[in-house]
């Protein structure tokens, strides 16, 4: 039995912990309340654990007492709101030397039912700044909406 520890962290309101129940297979998505500290969550899918921690940017410090170690680190952003993007290039360069320097990091924009909902331009203009991102973090970009896509192809 294999066994999948995914770090899903950004700013607040993103849709991080809407991203951990998809994974988890609980399409149930209507209610949701701000994090506190840590939400961590386990479920089993044909013989592979997924074990998730969905971990608000603001809470960063408790990352200091979980001793784990993590095969996927997902730093998310919302796609409708580019300014939620800016923290993750510090963030990740602050996990890879204090905390998890195995992991294999990937940049997610969340949301993307909204990006495409607004006019092509601003769509265009939000992606390519992503994948500029992406090319400056040296890290694979994936963009999902939580209420549309299928997300088996980002873990
Ligand atoms: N349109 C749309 N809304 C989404 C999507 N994912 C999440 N949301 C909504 O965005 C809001 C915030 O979602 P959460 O998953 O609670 O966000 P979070 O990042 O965990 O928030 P914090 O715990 O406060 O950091 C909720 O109202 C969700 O229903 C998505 O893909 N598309
Ligand atoms: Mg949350």
């Amino acid at each position: 039995m294999s066994r999948i520890k995914i770090l899903v962290i950004g700013e607040r309101n993103i849709g991080k912990t809407t991203l951990c129940k998809k994974i988890h297979g609980m399409n149930n998505l209507a209610e949701s309340f701000p994090t506190l500290g840590i939400d961590h969550q386990m479920s089993e899918t044909n013989g592979t654990t997924f074990d998730t921690f969905d971990v608000p940017i603001d809470e960063l410090k408790i990352l200091a007492n979980i001793k784990t170690s993590f095969n996927c680190v997902l730093l998310c952003f919302d796609l409708s709101r580019m300014e939620t993007i800016k923290r993750l290039k510090s963030l990740m360069s602050l996990l890879i030397s204090n905390y998890f320097p195995e992991a294999k990091y990937a940049l997610v924009g969340l949301k993307f039912d909204i990006l495409a909902s607004l006019c092509p331009v601003e769509m265009k203009k939000s992606l390519s700044k992503a994948q500029k991102h992406s090319k400056k973090l040296n890290i694979p970009f994936h963009q999902i909406s939580t209420l549309t896509n299928n997300i088996q192809d980002i873990i």
